[in-house]
């Protein structure tokens, strides 16, 4: 069975499940993304940043030489770091990742959040920090970014570009100077944090939405052990139970009835085939809207910790 797809703007379709690989360890994340491609996936989200690129590459390249897929038959995601920022920096950065993936082309390369951070080290230092702890952020603006993300798609290193963590009003500067519009925003969703506004936003300007953290990623670095789990949530456990699914397969399931890509993140060869079991079954529309009842402005992914950017999206200024 093909998995079912979004239409992007640009004509390329993306298939509506992929696999998450943020916090796959490097010795795990092969094989999983080995048996995610055997259970049926054929959409890998991944990024420079996590540090893994080399293994999701090798088992890319080991699926591809045993005959299971193509090429052509699987869409790679990957992301520009914020140290990368500077347009000068951004073909060697796609580059990198490409090296890594053993790729000649990306599916779609996102500017991974609209914040810069400074460029240190030859690029060894992800997170640019001072001798007192404090941020070192750059002066670059994404909207220059943007225009040298651009030409990776007339080098043809990327089929297309897109965005992550852009809220409304950095969207529309990009699209104020895009010769080439964004096709996509890739951002934190579940039912927490429903983002319908961002979402209608983003549809209305021929942008798809990607749904990142769809379980609520109970495996982010600052979980506090008390935090509300999403999966663990009652009224999600009783869907579960209605339909005689897991309440990840319930999550799931909700971002797809919505025409949300959604990309759940596991290591775990169970979890990664239920996770994609989950074209057997449909939601009522009255358990869809209770779902989207559940919205508390729940964000887990906040980076409050570099609110003080220039660039940060979540500010409280901005409705969506
Ligand atoms: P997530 O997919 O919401 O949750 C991942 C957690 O759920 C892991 O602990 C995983 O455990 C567990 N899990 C998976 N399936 C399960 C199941 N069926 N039952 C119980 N537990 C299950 O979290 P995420 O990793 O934050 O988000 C998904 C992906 O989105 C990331 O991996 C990344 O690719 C992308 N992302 C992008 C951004 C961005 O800024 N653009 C930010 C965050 C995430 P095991 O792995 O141990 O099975
Ligand atoms: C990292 F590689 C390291 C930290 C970190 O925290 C914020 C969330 C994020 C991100 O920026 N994209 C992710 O998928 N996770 C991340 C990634």
């Amino acid at each position: 069975m093909s998995v079912p797809s979004v239409k992007l703007s640009n004509g390329h379709s993306i298939p509506i499940i992929g696999i998450g690989t943020w916090k796959s360890p490097t010795g795990q994340v092969e094989q999983a993304v080995k048996d995610a491609i055997d259970a049926g996936y054929r959409h890998i989200d991944c990024a420079f940043a996590y540090l893994n690129e080399t293994e999701v590459g090798n088992a890319i390249a080991a699926k591809i030489a045993d005959g299971t897929i193509k090429r052509e038959d699987i869409f790679i995601t990957s992301k520009l770091w914020n140290i990368f920022h500077d347009p000068k920096l951004v073909r060697s950065a796609v580059e990198k990742s490409l090296k890594f993936l053993k790729l000649d082309y990306l599916d779609l390369y996102l500017i991974h959040w609209p914040m810069g951070y400074a460029y240190l080290n030859n690029g060894e230092t992800l997170f640019p920090k001072n001798e007192k702890e404090e941020w070192i952020f750059s002066e670059v603006d994404y909207v220059d970014t943007w225009k040298a993300m651009e030409e990776l798609v007339e080098a043809g290193l990327v089929k297309s570009i897109g965005l992550s963590n852009f809220n409304s009003k950095q969207i529309e500067r990009v699209l104020a100077v895009a010769k080439i519009k964004p096709v996509m925003n890739q951002v934190e969703c579940h039912p927490y944090l429903t983002q319908k506004k961002l979402i209608e936003f983003c549809r209305s300007k021929g942008i798809a939405v990607t749904a990142y953290s769809p379980l609520g990623s109970n495996d982010r670095p600052w979980a506090k052990p008390d935090d509300p789990q999403l999966m663990d949530d009652p009224r999600i456990v009783a869907l579960a139970e209605k339909y005689q699914k897991t309440p990840a397969q319930i999550l799931i399931r909700y971002q797809i009835q919505r025409r949300v890509v959604v990309i759940p993140k596991s290591v775990t060869k169970s979890r990664i085939i239920s996770n994609f079991d989950v074209f057997g079954f449909e939601l009522s529309s009255e358990d869809i809207a209770s779902i989207d009842s559940i919205d508390c402005n729940g964000r887990l992914c906040h980076l409050n910790w570099v609110s003080h950017h220039p660039h940060y999206p979540f500010g409280t200024d901005v409705e969506f």
